[in-house]
């Protein structure tokens, strides 16, 4: 048991030391549902208060060196540039992340982006597009990372043929502007906004749209994108397999896209996850290409504390993934012993990884409990003195 636990150790530091963490500056900022918002005092406004608020929990956790840029929220006509983002990730240490276009707010966009029936607004969609590509190459970002609102409310209102065939004809065009290391993350969603069709509405659609683009486009993930009892991880298996899986929304769900908290609903199902990754891994030898990044923005938990808990329940749930025995569970599956290959890997579910991970912390010079940490530094309340005395109306994420 002592050997095992050695080797547990080993294998925990070891995914450690590979798995990072992309942190979403909207994750930052107040947002709520169509009902309201409960504004919060120490809510980020300001691209640089998204950075800092970042840079705070990349200290503590020392996992998260990127923060997820969305154009129209972070790049605002006049309020910031490529090179103020630039002067902003050196003075935060915090990198730009995934470049994310914004295809749904603009008042044109009410009958969709690339999907649109009316070729000026497709042009313009394409062209915001081709702006975020610039803006990822003087950011120095890898991914572009695109996510439609496309749909409709109504059966007959929307030629769904005609609309795949613009959208495949536009990500082409904008796969065609990339530079030789980018990519294009097609993301999918079954409904919200659109209610009766959505233009990529599973994988299944998102492979065949990246497929078509070109080979530097591949199919990103969010976890809280599915219809209830979907299996997720056989969707992450099958997209590995393929060599088309790029990268990760993480959050969780009850009902709907809720962007709760990672883990907070479902744990199990975000190991099993992480557990068809390591066992790809095992199986072909090679490293996943894995952008994991975080899509959350639930409006109660406070911001900063909660994108702590979402890293370390990631860390958590990415090192029990882990330690599972692939030699004895493939042998077990291969003979058929159900009971003991569904046990083989509850039990590396049942490991309490944490001490390992405290550990592995305090070797690489982190605090061993990031939360408290945070909470002992007294940032918390440096920024609720400071930004609480806005006025809320003008806060917003959304705005
Ligand atoms: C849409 O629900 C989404 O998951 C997309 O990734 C957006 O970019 C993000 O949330 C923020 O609205
Ligand atoms: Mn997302």
């Amino acid at each position: 048991m002592a050997l095992m636990t050695d080797l547990q150790t080993e294998l925990v530091w070891s995914a450690l030391d590979r798995f990072r963490i992309e942190l979403p500056s909207w994750g930052f900022a107040d947002t709520g549902t169509r009902f309201g918002k409960f504004y919060q005092a120490a809510a980020a406004s300001t691209i640089e208060e998204k950075f800092s608020d970042a840079a705070e929990v990349n200290r503590v956790t020392g996992v998260c060196p990127t923060l997820a840029l969305h154009v129209l929220w972070d790049f605002r006509e006049g309020t910031s540039s490529a090179a103020e983002v630039g002067a902003l990730a050196a003075r935060y240490g915090v990198r730009p992340g995934s470049i994310n276009p914004n295809l749904f707010q603009d008042q044109i966009y009410k009958f969709g982006s690339l999907g649109n029936p009316d070729a000026h607004v497709r042009e313009a969609a394409l062209a915001h597009i081709s702006d975020s590509i610039a803006i990822a190459s003087a950011t120095e970002s890898r991914d572009i990372s695109l996510w439609f609102a496309d749909g409709s409310n109504y059966p007959g209102t929307q030629n769904i043929r005609h609309r795949k065939a613009w959208i495949e004809d536009g990500l082409k065009r904008a796969h065609a502007e990339l530079a030789s290391e980018q990519r294009l993350l097609v993301e999918y969603k079954p409904f919200e906004p659109a209610f009766y069709h959505t233009d990529i509405a599973d994988w299944g659609m998102a492979l065949e749209f990246a497929r078509s683009a070109g080979p530097q486009a591949k199919v990103l993930v969010d976890t809280g994108h599915h219809y209830s009892s979907q299996n997720i991880e056989q969707i992450v298996a099958w997209l590995l397999d393929l060599g088309m899986l790029g990268g990760f929304h993480f959050n969780d769900r009850r009902y709907a896209d809720d962007d709760l908290t990672l883990g907070s609903i479902d744990p199990y199902q975000v190991f099993r996850i992480f557990h068809e990754i390591a066992l790809y891994e095992w199986d072909t030898g090679t490293r996943a290409d894995i952008a994991y990044m975080v899509d959350q923005s639930h409006n109660l938990k406070p911001k900063i504390e909660a994108m702590i808990q979402t890293v370390t329940t990631a860390q958590e749930l990415f090192a029990k993934a882990a330690i599972v025995d692939h030699g004895t569970l493939s042998r077990y599956q291969k003979n058929g012993s159900l009971m003991d290959a569904e046990n083989c890997l509850k039990d590396a579910f049942a490991v309490d990884v944490r001490p390992m991970i405290e550990q592995w912390r305090v070797s690489r010079g982190l605090p061993a409990r990031p939360l408290s940490a945070f909470r002992e530094s007294g940032y918390q309340q440096r920024i609720e003195a400071k930004r609480g005395s806005r006025r809320r109306e003008t806060v917003s994420a959304y705005a």
